[in-house]
């Protein structure tokens, strides 16, 4: 399950520039009976297993370096978010513990020095949760993205939402490319792309504008913005747009 996404793509090519090293473990391989058992009843009943202590305490006894971060996957963790990611792609070494089943006995909690958490919402392993955190950090690393890909225009890369992108054709299907982007003039550009993120962000995610680092020159544009906006919200309640 992790061997796909960690083969492809960027983390693929992070490995091959030798930026990072991904080692995936059977946690079977800390079981010392015959059936290699890492789960069990849940004390109290209850439906479901849950994980087993002494696998994840014997594999971190193994794994864990003095540079070592264990972070444990779940729903109850911190919210992931690119700001972590930022600071998890800085790390040396990061024991990721992947769940499954209903979930680990609470003492495995106790090898965790940060719970993440990538979403209120469940999945049946927390492997895919890893994978998302392994991909969202090593793009991070300087070095794992070539030219054609670039970590700084990404959305959150300012705490904003990113700009509309366009390519080729100018037109298609009567949808038309901006003229300023087709203008050359690069400081208009500039302005416009500025303007629909903080446009972008205003209607989707206002709750970034209150934490993101504003200029003058960005609260002009939300000025114009909210200008138009009210101007166009006022027409939209009688029922037809003014353009
Ligand atoms: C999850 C999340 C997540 C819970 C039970 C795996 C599952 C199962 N992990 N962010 N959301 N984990 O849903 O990190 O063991």
């Amino acid at each position: 399950m992790c061997s796909g996404p960690l083969n492809e793509s960027i983390l693929r090519r992070a490995q091959d520039k030798q930026l990072v090293e991904f080692r995936v473990h059977d946690l079977r391989g800390w079981t010392h009976d015959r059936h290699r058992v890492v789960d069990d009843v849940p004390y109290g009943g209850g439906s479901g297993m849950v994980l087993k202590p002494e696998p994840f305490f014997e594999a971190i006894d193994a794994l864990r370096g003095a540079e070592s971060q264990v972070l444990l996957l779940t729903p109850q963790g911190e919210r992931f978010d690119q700001t972590m990611a930022c600071r998890l792609a800085e790390a040396p070494h990061l024991i990721l513990l992947c769940g499954r089943y209903e979930g680990f006995d609470e003492r495995v909690r106790s090898l965790a020095d940060r719970e993440i958490s990538i979403g209120d919402y469940v999945v049946s392993g927390g492997e895919l949760p890893a994978l998302v955190l392994i991909d969202a950090v090593v793009r991070l690393i300087p070095g794992a993205l070539g030219d054609a890909e670039s970590a700084h225009q990404d959305s959150f890369a300012g705490g904003l939402l990113e700009h509309p992108q366009y390519t080729r054709p100018p037109v298609y299907r009567g949808l038309r490319v901006p003229e300023v982007l087709l203008s050359g003039d690069h400081e208009q550009i500039r302005r416009w792309r500025r303007k629909e993120t903080l446009r972008r962000t205003l209607q989707r995610r206002p709750d970034l504008l209150e934490r993101a680092a504003l200029s003058a020159e960005d609260h002009g544009f939300l000025a114009d913005i909210r200008g138009t906006e009210d101007g166009e919200m006022t027409n939209t309640r009688s029922g037809h747009e003014h353009r």
